[in-house]
Order: C-alpha cells, then structure tokens, then sequence
C-alpha cells in the first residue's frame, strides 16, 4: 500500500507478511531476500511482483542473481537469520 501526495506521487510505502506457518524450520540459517519488483508491464504503477520467484537462471537456487534478471527497481537486501529450535 503507498500513501501518495497531493501530486499523485508515492511518499510512503509499506507492506506486511502476516506467517501463518513454519517456513523455515529450526535450528536452520536461513536468508531473507528484499527487493522492489520494477514496473514490468510499463503501466506506471509498481504491481508486478509475483507471489513467488523462480531460479530463472537455472543454478538450483533462487537468489538476488534471480531477482537482477527479473527486473527490480531497488537495492537487493539480503539478511541472514536463525529461528531456534528450543523455547528461550
Ligand atoms: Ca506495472
Ligand atoms: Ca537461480
């Protein structure tokens, strides 16, 4: 969602992923990968990110290099974490 000004320009962006099941097991290093998806379809509006990305350079893995030759308008953030496995 994008909160825009009186010009019709985007000021503010943000979204959210409510996780309503294990995706990443325990006690496993895991990556998170962010980008912004470019405008694919050149209809002006960023709305092109699909829900899922495919190894599209065929390596076995689906990483920022995925992300490069799909098309993104930002920066590429990866950021490692590790959900344990016990309670704290
Ligand atoms: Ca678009
Ligand atoms: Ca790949």
């Amino acid at each position: 969602m994008a909160e825009r000004d009186k010009a019709g320009n985007a000021v503010k962006l943000w979204d959210s992923w409510l996780v309503g099941k294990p995706l990443f097991g325990k006690d496993v290093r895991s990556m998170l990968t962010v980008a912004v998806v470019g405008d694919l379809n050149r209809n002006g509006v960023l709305d092109d990110a699909h829900d899922t990305v495919k190894d599209l350079n065929g390596d076995g893995r689906v990483d920022a290099k995925d992300l490069r030759k799909l098309g993104v308008t930002s920066n590429i953030t990866e950021v490692p974490f590790h959900i344990t496995g016990s309670a704290a």
